[in-house]
Order: structure tokens, then C-alpha cells, then sequence
């Protein structure tokens, strides 16, 4: 695996473990994903209900293929496993991307302000100067927004762990505390 890619293995369990405890748990899936919908004031339910649904799918995915001990939880040994089969996680990724991006985009029309970027992923737990620099990435447009479909693709990279050189890896800096 390359090395941008194991680091992103690192920091994606570090972002999941939304309350810091050092195992991933249903708790952390619940706490990110109130986190994420307090940061769009503006989506509607349905988009706020898919979110919930992304994460708590994203969960059950994760412990079912990962949790080899039965006990509940993923130590981030458990959960590195995740590489050696990526594919397995990919529906799971793409419905968390695109629950996540439909968030950013409200007024759907397809495009996301940058404000409303760094609102969600500050509260995945990105610091905020990498997220700067990822919406840099994003070639944004004159008035400073980016395709949602751009996003959704960056999210389905950054999630999977055979992949190099892409935007997100800007977001492998310090991570948040
Ligand atoms: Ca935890
Ligand atoms: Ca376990
Ligand atoms: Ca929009």
C-alpha cells in the first residue's frame, strides 16, 4: 500500500473514533453523524435522516467485515484490515459521500459554497487549513464553489485505501484534535 494511503487509514480511524476513546463503536457513528447535521442548518429532514442512515450503514458495514472478536467495538487494528479487501466498502463509502455532499448542497443545484464545505468537514474533524487547501484542490469556480460531483468522487478516494495522489490526500496534515 502507498504511503499516503496508510496514513489516510490512520486518520479516517482517528476521525471515526469521533469521541477520542482509541476503539470505533455505534456511539462514534451516532455523535459524528449529530455533529455533521448541527453544521447544515439549511439542508432539509430527508437529507438530514439520509446522513444518520449513511453513518449508521457505514458502521454495521464496518463491524460486520471487520470486527473479528465479536466484542462490539474495532481497535484500529481490526479496522486496518479494511485494506486488504477495499472493494467490500465501497457501497457503503458512496452512500456516505453522497449523503455527505447532498448536505452541502441545499439548493441542489449542484454546486457548494465553500463556507458550507468547510462547516461539514470541520465537523467530520478535519483541520481547517487542510480543508482550505482541498477546496483549493477542487479547482472551486470564479465565484468560489465546487460540483458536488467533484466532492462526491474526492470522498469515495480519500475513503479508499488502495488510492494515492489524489486532492485528499491535503487533509493527511495534523490532525484535529
Ligand atoms: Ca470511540
Ligand atoms: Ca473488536
Ligand atoms: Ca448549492
Amino acid at each position: 500500500m502507498r504511503t499516503e494511503a496508510t496514513k489516510r487509514v490512520k486518520l479516517v480511524f482517528d476521525l471515526l473514533d469521533a469521541d477520542g476513546n482509541g476503539v470505533l463503536e455505534s456511539d462514534d457513528f451516532d455523535l459524528m453523524a449529530s455533529r455533521v447535521i448541527d453544521a447544515a442548518p439549511d439542508s432539509d429532514e430527508a437529507a438530514k435522516d439520509a446522513m444518520v442512515a449513511a453513518f449508521r450503514r457505514y458502521w454495521a458495514t464496518l463491524s460486520a467485515e471487520l470486527d473479528v472478536d465479536n466484542d462490539g467495538r474495532l481497535t484500529f487494528e481490526e479496522y486496518s484490515a479494511c485494506v486488504l479487501s477495499p472493494e467490500r466498502f465501497d457501497p457503503t463509502v458512496g452512500d456516505f459521500a453522497e449523503s455527505l455532499a447532498a448536505l452541502g448542497d441545499p439548493d441542489g443545484d449542484g454546486l457548494i459554497e465553500r463556507p458550507a464545505f468547510m462547516a461539514l468537514m470541520e465537523a467530520i474533524g478535519f483541520e481547517r487549513a487542510n480543508v482550505d487547501t482541498l477546496f483549493d484542490a477542487f479547482e472551486p469556480t470564479e465565484d468560489d464553489r465546487v460540483k458536488v460531483t467533484t466532492w462526491v468522487v474526492g470522498i469515495k478516494d480519500y475513503y479508499s485505501p488502495d488510492k494515492s495522489g489524489i486532492p485528499g490526500d491535503h487533509l493527511v496534515g495534523t490532525k484535529a484534535a
